[in-house]
């Protein structure tokens, strides 16, 4: 039995010191040390052994077991260290390769513009004033001499939420709360961008939320001439240099006198076409020197105080600059509508 213990010993390390792989380790392990291994059943013949070989004999099983129990756990460390480094490598991720390219979004066509537009005035001097869309009726309509049953309270049909409580249907009620903040005492220069309501059934060119850029400049001696300095310096700038502008008399009740002011026409240059409709001339803004009215109800003094104010849609003004024929396109967020006025 002892001579049979060692052969095992003997077979069972060279056997370990061969083996490449996890499973065949494993399958060693079974044949010698299992319950059916080779020592287990060397050990049943164990009851024939007299009283003084017994512990001699089970001394030995038990070394040549550790010992085989013991190569067998150091090849596994090897054995598994060796996987390990395998996987490593062929894991192995070379950070010096290029990425794949990251799609970025862009800002909306009519954020570009609106921005594009503020940048201008924020250089001529002026600040931006936001406010809220839900207005009262006084900002909205009185404050800007449209007192209770003036006709022009039906022209623009608003989303009324209270008696009270509206809408706002165009930004210049962010222009009353400023004019009232200065107290009438000091200068004002502004624009405020922002959206605006109606109560229009959608179409091509009427949308019931759109937005809008109104302007004011109130201080001592503000002229009709600073109006067109001021307004011209935008027409060419959001324009082209090349553009001729126009002033045609026109009327609102916040501004007296009121006037439109056009371009020349882009597409041909004056001489009229189907763009411009026969007149080489289109529409931008409309502007005027603020109604004494509007200035005395905001706490100017009339003998004092003078000003001018503009109101454009940026929508309108994007849509002549780019050709865009369908106002719904700025607010449905079709995707390759979007991506045609990404800059990069
Ligand atoms: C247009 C015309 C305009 C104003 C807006 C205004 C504001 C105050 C006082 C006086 Cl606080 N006027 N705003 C003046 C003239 C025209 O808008 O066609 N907008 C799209």
């Amino acid at each position: 039995m002892k001579e049979q213990l060692v052969e095992i010993q003997k077979e069972a390390l060279a056997k370990v010191a061969e083996v490449e792989t996890l499973k065949e380790l494993q399958e060693i392990q079974v044949a010698f040390l299992g319950r059916k291994g080779s020592i287990t059943t060397v050990l049943r013949g164990m009851g024939k052994l007299s009283a003084e070989e017994r512990p001699v004999i089970g001394e030995l099983a038990n070394n040549v077991r550790e010992e085989i129990s013991g190569a067998i756990q150091g090849k596994q460390t090897v054995l598994e260290e060796a996987a390990l480094e395998e996987q490593l490598q062929k894991e192995a991720i070379d950070v010096t390769l290029p990425s794949y390219p990251v799609k970025f979004g862009g800002p909306h066509i009519l954020t570009s513009i609106i921005e594009d537009i503020e940048d201008l005035f924020i250089g001529l001097g002026f600040e931006v004033r936001e406010g809220p869309e839900v207005e009262t009726d006084y900002y909205n309509f009185e404050a800007l001499n449209l007192p209770k049953g003036h006709p022009a309270r039906d022209m623009q049909d608003t989303f009324y939420i209270t008696n009270e409580l509206l809408l706002r249907t165009h930004t210049s009620p962010v222009q009353a709360r400023t004019m009232q903040a200065y107290k009438g005492q000091q200068p004002v220069r502004m624009i405020c961008p922002g959206k605006v309501y109606r109560r229009d059934n959608d179409d091509a060119t009427h949308s019931h939320q759109f937005n809008q850029i109104e302007g004011l400049y109130v201080d001592k001696n503000v002229r009709m001439s600073d109006l067109k300095g001021i307004l011209t310096e935008f027409a060419k700038h959001m324009f082209g240099q090349d553009r001729d502008i126009r002033l045609r008399p026109s009327f609102f009740p916040f501004t007296e006198p009121s006037v439109e002011m056009d371009i020349s026409c882009k597409v041909c240059n004056g001489k009229g076409c189907s763009v411009c409709k026969g007149t080489g001339w289109i529409e931008i803004l409309g502007a005027g020197m603020v109604h004494p009215k509007v200035l005395e109800m905001a706490g100017y003094d009339t003998k004092v105080y003078s000003g001018f104010a503009f109101g454009m849609g940026p929508d309108r003004i994007a849509m002549l600059k780019y050709g865009i024929d369908d106002i719904r396109q700025f607010y449905t967020n079709d995707i390759r509508f979007l991506k045609q006025y990404h800059k990069a």
